[in-house]
């Protein structure tokens, strides 16, 4: 068990510089990329929710914690990418329209990258039309990200675009973040839902099985 706490409060303080160092050292003792975020990072992150819930923090700074975990991740990502012997298969992934928030989509992406999946990642504020011509493209698996309540209802427009367009029985719909739950999934006749980004993975992993 390593201590994460310094570089907790470096994450809550959004000082790239300190963090990036904080994870340099709990590298050297030993702990792994994912220990690092899901452990360390997350709890930092989850700190920072609850203060801007509170009123405690405000945009600006929750930007620069963001920017910071971005940075943090960035650094993390080569070292989890395993020997990509064969893909298997393609996953168009984005934040839907209306929303910013990106760092959740972006450690998804990664897990899916290193479980041997290539990725087309399309950002943030994605509109329904961008996620079906990737569709159209042969994606074989769209994923969507929403952190709002306000833009969760945009994963329901891809779904009724698919069917316009005849292509829901060529591809999967996965979805997550943190308003989202495996109920919405079945409202919206999506194929699934994982509550974080390692079990995404999996989830496609099964998917294209
Ligand atoms: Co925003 N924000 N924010 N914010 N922000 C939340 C989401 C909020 C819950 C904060 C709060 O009030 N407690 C609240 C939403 C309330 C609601 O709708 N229910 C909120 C709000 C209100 C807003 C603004 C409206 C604030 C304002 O302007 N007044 C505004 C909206 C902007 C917009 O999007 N249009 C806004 C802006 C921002 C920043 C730009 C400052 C920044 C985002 C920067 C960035 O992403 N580059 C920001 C941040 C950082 C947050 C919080 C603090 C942290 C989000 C985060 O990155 N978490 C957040 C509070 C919170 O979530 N507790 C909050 C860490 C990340 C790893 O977790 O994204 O949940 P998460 O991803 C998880 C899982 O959800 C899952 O896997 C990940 C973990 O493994 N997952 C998937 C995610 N996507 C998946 C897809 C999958 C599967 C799993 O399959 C495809």
């Amino acid at each position: 068990m390593f201590d994460y706490e310094e570089l907790q409060d470096a994450l809550i303080e959004g000082d790239e510089d300190e963090l990036l160092d904080q994870v340099e050292d709990l590298l050297e003792q030993g702990a792994s990329p994912v220990e690092i975020i899901g452990e360390g990072m997350m709890g930092g992150m989850s700190v920072v929710g609850d203060r801007f819930a509170a009123n405690e923090m405000f945009v600006p700074e929750v930007l620069m914690c963001a920017n910071a975990m971005n940075l943090a991740v960035d650094r993390l990502k080569p070292l989890m990418e395993g020997e990509k012997i064969a893909t298997k298969g393609k996953v168009v992934i984005g934040t839907v329209k209306g929303d910013l928030h990106d760092i959740g989509k972006n450690l998804v992406a990664m897990f899916l990258e290193a479980s041997g999946f290539e990725v087309v990642d399309l950002g943030v504020d994605t509109t329904p039309e961008k996620f079906v011509a990737e569709a159209k493209a042969g994606a074989q698996i769209i994923g969507m990200s929403a952190l709002l309540t306000t833009s969760m209802v945009v994963m329901g427009q891809v779904m009724d675009l698919l069917v316009e367009e005849g292509l829901r029985d060529s591809v999967y719909v996965i979805i997550g973040g943190a308003p989202v739950s495996p109920e919405y999934a079945d409202e919206i006749k999506a194929d699934g839902f994982s509550k974080d980004a390692a079990g995404a993975a999996k989830l496609c992993t099964k998917l294209l099985a």
